[in-house]
């Protein structure tokens, strides 16, 4: 006998994809009309990026696209998410639309049609228009209403081919880096009401655009965020210990997905806040909580949680040890059960029916060889181990339908620059030569077989 047992196998259709976003691959900054982006003016304000480097040229992705299918294609990918860049659309961020801006996603979205991979548009991967900017930003409620206009636009024109939309990438991630700890563009840190108000905004332009994109999209298009939540990981798996983890990823994400998903932020959380709670009316919420077709999130790391002997909260937080591993990345400490975790929390929190991984990757040191060959074993475990848990997810009935690789290829990683590499495909920047490394063989043989290989 001869018949191989075939394991560890996900559902029949899963979508196998890999993501990037506007500033981090297309470069072309003053192509067709472009405008300004907060992280323009920020990667070039000296002393932001740690290698000195900008998105200006990053891996020229605006002019190689169609190299790029073919390289996704080679992948054997199903679906590639990017993101659509606001001020090649709206170079003012508001008023009149730029059409050359839009012409360069109806070029990308017919490539990627003609190949068979579908694509996944993401509205807003961080690069706010700089004249939105200069009136207040996020910090103003008008930016939230611009970017509804600027979503349902973009909704109507590409709706006929693009059927899943993604609303704001990693509310979390621009909201308390860019606002508070100053980290990322606008590079601000700003006093607690302020980042408050700027929180709230932000889960309202998430609404607002699920609104303007539904009332301008054909039917039949799906609609959700791309968050990276917290996620309680019970560092011991029993089911005391469990329930701690999850009540902790509810207040994780209470200024986040917990009020998008439910409408209304947790006592906690605004106990918290205090003085310095957000303002807010009852009809923010109902439009925060607009209905969804999925949930995206970004999964890379975990936060581990006890139960507290003594409730409330009932949780406790677990520090990493000194020695906890961690890939290429500064902040990215390595727990595969994040990616079972997550879309179990979801799932049962929030009882949300379809849970796309948007994000999940990792940095390696990724030195190429004499000949050119990028050896990246690191990379391999990493994906072996995280995909193992997510095929525990969907194995156990948890509804993951997709899973998307960050990155296709090494990009500009924001204030590092493009010291750290992200990509399946490794690019050599001077001559922006791509070799795919080793983890893109592996990466394939994982679609090819719908398996964890
Ligand atoms: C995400 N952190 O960002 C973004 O969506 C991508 O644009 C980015 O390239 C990718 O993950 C890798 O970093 C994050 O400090 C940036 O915890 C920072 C953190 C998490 C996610």
């Amino acid at each position: 006998m001869n018949r191989r047992k075939v394991t560890r196998q996900f559902p029949n259709g899963f979508l196998w994809g890999a993501a990037t976003a506007s500033y981090q691959v297309e470069g072309a900054v003053e192509a067709d009309g472009r405008g300004v982006s907060i992280w323009d003016t920020f990667a070039h304000t000296p002393g932001k990026i740690e290698d000195g480097s900008t998105g200006d040229v990053a891996v020229d992705h605006y002019h190689r696209y169609k190299d790029d299918v073919q390289l996704m294609r080679a992948l054997g990918l199903k679906a590639y998410r990017f993101s659509i860049s606001w001020p090649r659309l709206f170079p003012e961020g508001t008023g009149k639309p730029n059409p050359k801006g839009l012409d360069f996603y109806n070029r990308l979205v017919d490539e990627l049609l003609a190949n068979g991979i579908e694509p996944f548009a993401t509205l807003y991967h961080w690069d706010l228009p700089q004249a939105l900017q200069d009136r207040g930003g996020w910090e103003s409620r008008g930016t939230a209403e611009a970017f509804a206009d600027y979503a349902g636009y973009v909704a109507k024109r590409l709706s006929d081919r693009v059927k899943h939309f993604l609303t704001i990438n990693e509310l979390w991630t621009f909201v308390e880096m860019g606002h508070r700890t100053g980290v990322m563009a606008p590079g601000l840190t700003l006093p607690p009401a302020r980042v408050n108000q700027i929180r709230h905004h932000a889960v309202l332009a998430h609404g607002l655009a699920v609104q303007a994109i539904r009332g301008s999209a054909r039917r039949g298009i799906k609609v959700g965020p791309a968050e990276n939540m917290g996620i309680g990981v019970p560092i011991i798996e029993t089911p005391e210990h469990i329930k701690a983890a999850e009540i902790a990823t509810r207040e994780l994400n209470a200024g986040y997905l917990t009020v998008i998903l439910e409408g209304r932020y947790t006592e906690a959380f605004l106990a918290a806040a205090g003085a310095d709670a957000p303002r807010f009316t009852a009809e923010d919420l109902k439009i925060i909580a607009s209905p969804l077709d999925f949930v995206g999130i970004n999964i890379y790391l975990p936060s581990h949680y006890v139960r507290a002997s003594d409730p409330p909260p009932g949780y406790e937080f677990v520090p990493f040890n000194a020695s906890h591993p961690r890939m290429a990345s500064p902040w990215h400490r390595i727990g595969p059960e994040a990616l079972y975790w997550g879309p179990r929390h979801v799932q049962k929190l929030w009882k949300v029916k379809t849970i796309y991984i948007t994000e999940n990757g990792c940095a390696a040191s990724d030195l190429p060889a004499e000949d050119g060959s990028v050896s990246d074993s690191d990379r391999i475990m990493f994906l072996r181990s995280y995909l193992t848990q997510l095929q525990r997810a969907t194995s156990d009935g948890v509804p993951v339908r997709g899973y998307f690789l960050w990155s296709l290829m090494d990009n500009f990683e924001w204030r590092h620059g493009y010291a750290i590499r992200f990509g399946l495909v490794y690019v050599d920047y001077p001559t922006q030569k791509r070799t795919p490394k080793l983890s893109a063989s592996y990466y394939r043989e994982v679609i090819a077989e719908n398996r964890v290989v």
